[in-house]
């Protein structure tokens, strides 16, 4: 019997690709190279299915070009990047990656948060520039963290696990989200206070954003919620570039508007914008808030196990558009 098609447009851990080579016919990608939309598409040419992650995109026009997929396997929670409803016309499943990351990136909101209160990189770039020539009692005076206000907009699984770390820092928690979460969760998540999303930037001293990406959620911190915060607020996205306006986002942290932001996505990241560089109040990363080892292994085995089970016929775990199964 021939083998299914597929196509790894990524580098992986070599033993994931050993592992789907037993089953399938593979073509890899191990150099990482970056493909341009129209290599992608020769080269899904004759696929059964493809796996990617959130840096390649799948456009509806593509889509369209490569009806013949069975499935699309992103390696990734959020799935921005793939036009699910082009996919799902075409009958082509769509899978993501979630909750095998939602520690790890809470993990790493904390990281942001705590940096960007206590000014971790711009004291590490004075002291790396050879400027620390004297110990002062005022150098780099930050925000506190414990005892202070976090406030949370999108309060999904990865929301909840970013509020329950705050219980040791006896902070007060509050949310915005779609819907307020039912009491139980709310009472794990350090007693977290659904507001609304004026109270929630007026009131936060330390905002995390970790909303999905939608054409609902592009730029919803722009200036006007900007303005709403408190000149002396930290705010941390680790959950999509253009969810903030980053040029709203640069002249609020130059203009002290905001204390500083921890960014680990951007708007048409990698490229972020070049003013971003000359900020000293903020901490910028390049998009690894999955990023530990067990965790992104976790998530190339949930994207290897979604594949096998579409072309084997059988539901895939995280199948986002369960209407093309009908
Ligand atoms: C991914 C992410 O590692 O899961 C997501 O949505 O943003 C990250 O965890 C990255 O997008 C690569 O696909």
């Amino acid at each position: 019997m021939t083998k299914p098609n597929v196509l790894v447009a990524r580098a992986t851990f070599p033993d994931v690709l050993e592992r789907l080579q037993q089953q399938f016919e593979v073509e890899s990608n191990q150099d990482d190279t970056i493909f341009s939309t129209e290599e992608l598409h020769r080269r899904m040419q004759g696929k059964d299915a493809v796996i990617m992650t959130s840096s390649e995109r799948l456009s509806a026009e593509v889509i369209a070009a490569n009806t013949h997929l069975k499935a699309i396997c992103n390696v990734a929670v959020g799935y921005n990047n793939i036009d699910v409803a082009a996919a799902s016309n075409a009958g082509i499943m769509v899978t993501n990656t979630p909750d095998v990351l939602n520690e790890t990136t809470a993990d790493y909101a904390w990281t942001l948060l705590m940096a960007n209160a206590r000014r971790v990189s711009e004291s590490e770039h004075f002291l790396r520039a050879g400027k620390w020539t004297n110990w002062r009692f005022d150098q780099f005076l930050g925000a506190d963290v414990h005892g202070a206000t976090l406030g949370i907009l999108g309060m999904g699984r990865i929301g909840q696990a970013v509020a329950r770390r705050s219980m040791g820092f006896d902070m007060q928690v509050i949310y915005h989200n779609r819907s307020r979460l039912a009491p139980e969760l709310e009472a794990r998540a350090n007693n977290a206070r659904y507001v609304g999303k004026e109270e929630l930037l007026r009131s936060a001293d330390h905002l995390v954003l970790v909303l999905p990406y939608s054409a609902e959620t592009h730029h919803v911190i722009g200036a006007a919620e900007l303005a709403l915060m408190k000149p002396t607020a930290t705010l941390v996205n680790i959950a999509r570039g253009g969810i903030v306006d980053d040029v709203a986002l640069i002249a609020a942290l130059r203009e002290k508007r905001i204390a500083s932001a921890g960014l680990d996505v951007f708007e048409n990241e990698p490229a972020l914008h070049p003013d971003f560089l000359t900020l000293p109040n903020v901490v910028l990363t390049p998009h690894i808030g999955s990023g530990s080892e067990k965790t992104r292994r976790a998530m190339a085995d949930c994207a290897s196990a979604n594949l096998v089970a579409a072309l084997s016929g059988e539901r895939p775990p995280n199948l986002i558009n369960p209407q093309v199964l009908k």
